[in-house]
């Protein structure tokens, strides 16, 4: 009787010892296991967050070089193509048309306005004979951010031959550097044209130095750009800016007929 009450006692000690072993079980993970669990998924998730950010980082990095070339490029045909105009004269105004000022880092020139299908100078006529038009560039902080723009200014001639009614508007952002070389048509290069090397310009050598709207670290810096006329335009050093440099020499022909004919 007492053997079978140990035995009895027995069974149900080892039945109630399995099942807190089973309910032991049943939690699942210790602390231990825990805290490693959320060491290793914030370790991964840390390394993600590291490869996206870079990621994102690189995309934008790529995204703002497009942009700062796209703009470049968009400024720099423009210009070509109004340059070409420069000087265009169908004979009926009466004022001289061409270039009017002409320095190392700004432009200005005038050309007839009776073909554009626009009132140039707001007089209520569209493209009557005697309309101009006057277009200059030069750099200048048009959005007052603290650096530099490429501005193309456009207004008219009045009767006197003086430019008024001017209208500002921004070709490209952060252009830190242009430079406008000049040919004279005896092939005299020049960056300062006298008074009268201004009326025999045949060519300008345009050069442009742009540079990202924000610092890019990882892009490297110590580029060295120089212009047409052979100044040195180095990368300032320590500054991580991604920059873009263009330049293109292009023919005045209105003015290059002119001066042949
Ligand atoms: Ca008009
Ligand atoms: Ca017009
Ligand atoms: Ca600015
Ligand atoms: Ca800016």
């Amino acid at each position: 009787m007492i053997t079978e009450c140990y035995l009895i006692n027995g069974f149900m000690m080892s039945m109630t010892f399995s099942r807190q072993k089973r309910l032991y079980q049943n939690v699942g993970f210790t602390l231990i296991e825990l805290m490693f669990a959320l060491a290793i998924s914030s370790m991964i998730m840390a390394v993600m967050f590291k490869v996206f950010t870079s990621q994102q980082r690189t995309f934008e990095a790529q995204e703002e070089t497009v942009d700062m070339q796209d703009d470049l490029r968009a400024a720099l045909y423009l210009m070509s193509n109004e340059l070409r105009m420069a000087g265009y004269n169908t004979g009926s105004g009466n004022n001289p048309l061409g270039i009017i000022d002409a320095q190392n880092n700004s432009l200005q020139f005038s050309m007839s306005g009776d073909w554009d299908g626009k009132d140039n100078d707001s007089d209520g006529t569209t493209d009557e004979p005697e309309e101009t038009i006057t277009i200059s560039y030069s750099l200048t902080d048009y959005d007052g951010d603290g650096d530099d723009d490429l501005i193309r200014t456009t207004g008219y001639l009045d009767n006197g031959g003086n430019v008024t009614a001017e209208v500002q508007q921004a070709l490209a952002e952060n252009v830190e550097k242009i430079e406008f070389y000049y040919r004279v048509n005896d092939g005299t290069d020049t960056l300062s044209p006298t008074n009268v090397q201004l009326k025999l310009i045949t060519n300008i050598q345009l050069s442009i130095l742009t540079r990202s709207a924000r610092s890019i670290n990882h892009m490297g810096s110590g580029q060295n750009f120089a212009s047409a006329s052979g100044v040195n335009w180095n990368n300032p050093s320590g500054d991580s800016y991604r920059r873009y440099f263009m330049t293109k020499n292009i023919f005045l022909r209105n003015i290059a007929l002119a001066i042949g004919g």
